[in-house]
């Protein structure tokens, strides 16, 4: 081997090596003990049941904030009419997708340590944000079909839970404006429901998180009301090791990258996991994504 040769090897040993196990998205998150109640409580619930609602989870300041800020996200949503039948049918939501490219009021609520350790509960510590969305049933829309979030990964079931879901409620989730229909247990279930199933409300005061296993059959509720949104911010997670289902690589400016905190950015997909899936030319996503942004400057 010649002295390029062997330099160009030797560089590449350094980087491979420099590959190391990565420490877990929630590294150096340390809830007080009020909050590691609220963790595991959430955590078992979701094993047995499904899913968990956590009153309380925004303080009424948090609250009012995003409603304020998310005022033109919400804008931005829509009622179509989905008259093919199936699933969906009638008049239904336009959620609004790609959130982290349209808003950072949401970035401090995607990394809370509550939310985060839950979802590390549920699905083990290599997990990604796979889609954000803004949505807002509105008066007049009518009931989705009750579905499971997993369904798209078409591998045989009973299997460990691969996508855990999130709605936190900036409005109070009645069953008069669309509360999420929930059938408890039947994250368990291996055989499709029968779509008379009964169903629960996840009836919560705004303010609330509803997490809950991608495999639970669920649906948004029809909102009978004359006057009254449901809005909440949805945040669904998969394992990392899987496609997320929204590409927010492509979809996320550059610069608004940049002014994300590092665990957000982590979360949204910039993850070198299993050694070297998510990784470039060998390198920590993160990392080579700052040394190329920097030389674009
Ligand atoms: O809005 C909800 O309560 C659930 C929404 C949902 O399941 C969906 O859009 O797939």
């Amino acid at each position: 081997m010649n002295r390029d040769a062997e330099s160009i090897k030797s560089a590449t040993v350094k980087r491979v090596k420099a590959l190391s196990a990565p420490k877990p998205l929630t590294h150096g998150l340390d809830p007080d003990h009020r909050n590691r109640e609220v963790i595991d409580k959430a955590t078992a619930e979701v094993k047995e049941l499904g899913y968990a609602i956590i009153p309380g989870f925004l303080s009424e300041q948090r609250l009012n904030l995003l409603r304020n800020d998310l005022e033109p996200i919400f804008e931005q949503s829509g009622i179509r009419n989905a008259d093919q039948g199936g699933r969906y049918s009638g008049l239904q939501t336009v959620h609004v997708h790609n959130l982290f490219a349209k808003t950072r009021a949401v970035d401090e609520i995607a990394i809370d340590p509550v939310l985060l350790l839950i979802i590390e509960g549920i699905l083990g510590s290599l997990f990604q944000l796979s889609v954000g969305t803004a949505m807002s049933p509105q008066p007049g829309v009518d009931p989705q079909g009750l579905h499971r979030d997993d369904g798209h990964y078409p591998l045989a079931r009973p299997r460990p839970p691969f996508i855990a879901n999130s709605l936190i409620a900036l409005d109070d989730f009645t069953q008069a404006n669309g509360a999420t229909r929930i059938v408890p247990g039947s994250h368990k279930r291996t055989e499709d429901i029968k779509p008379n199933t009964e169903v629960i409300f996840a009836e919560m005061p705004a303010g609330s998180l509803l997490v809950f296993d991608g495999a639970l059959w669920h649906a948004g509720g029809g909102n009978r009301t004359k006057d009254q949104r449901r809005r909440s911010i949805n945040l669904n997670f998969n394992l990392s090791w899987l496609r997320q289902q929204e590409n927010q690589y492509v979809g996320i400016p550059r610069t608004e990258w940049l002014k994300m905190p590092e665990r957000l950015q982590r979360l949204l997909g910039f993850q070198k996991v299993n050694f070297l899936y998510g990784s470039v030319d060998y390198t920590d996503p993160l990392v080579y994504f700052k040394q190329n942004a920097a030389l674009l400057k």
